[in-house]
């Protein structure tokens, strides 16, 4: 199998450190997949989004989440996601909040890609922030307890936001803060994807 990436983007670095943190290395090969100067993959998987698991037979296996459930199987099962029961449901909803403060970030962020400063909306730049910032008081309130899926898109998430000056979320959730630095300084997986300075 093939993993098209990039560790700039959060959704694909998560699928990359699953990789690691699986052992799955020597089992996926890992490519180096930027979206705006390639589109050879367009024909499996219309979105042309990163990350894209690439099946031997050429099937596509998007988008992250479901990425990251194929990984864990092929590891075995269980191991990133509780195998089954309320527990797997929970993880993959706490997954699925970790990448909607990626999602929400990401909208703003292209705010500012795509759209002329006299064509941004506030109104919905406030509305994305809204959705970071109930995300963020959740995770607060119960930080994650192992390095499992859920920790993993959380991780991803908070090193997009990091990216922006202007957003400190750090200040209004520092027990995810002080994780956040730890799993940073500790975690194989996390220091493996470092993503390189350019
Ligand atoms: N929901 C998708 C989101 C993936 C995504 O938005 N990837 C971005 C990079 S961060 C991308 O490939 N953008 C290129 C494009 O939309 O053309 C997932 O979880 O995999």
């Amino acid at each position: 199998m093939k993993l098209r990436y990039s560790l700039g983007s959060p959704f694909a670095r998560k699928a990359a450190m699953a990789v690691h943190a699986l052992g799955l290395l020597d089992r996926i090969e890992m490519i180096d997949h930027d979206t705006d100067k390639t589109n050879v993959v367009r024909h499996i998987n219309p979105l042309h989004k990163i990350p894209m698991l690439i099946a031997d037979d050429g099937t596509a296996i998007f988008d992250s989440p479901v990425i990251l459930e194929c990984l864990d199987e092929i590891a075995g099962g269980g191991k990133i996601f509780p195998a089954r029961g309320l527990d797997r449901y929970k993880t993959l909803s706490r997954l699925a909040l970790a990448d909607g403060i990626a999602e929400a970030a990401i909208l703003i962020h292209y705010e500012d890609r795509w759209r002329e400063e006299h064509q941004r909306a506030p109104k919905w730049i406030a509305h994305q922030q809204g959705k970071i910032e109930r995300a963020l008081a959740v995770f607060e309130s119960d930080v994650p307890r192992s390095f499992d899926a859920a920790a993993i898109g959380l991780f991803c998430a908070l090193t997009f936001l990091g990216q922006r000056k202007d957003w400190n979320w750090r200040e209004s959730a520092p027990k995810t803060a002080a994780w956040y630095d730890d799993v940073k300084r500790n975690e194989a997986c996390v220091i493996a994807t470092e993503p390189r300075q350019k």
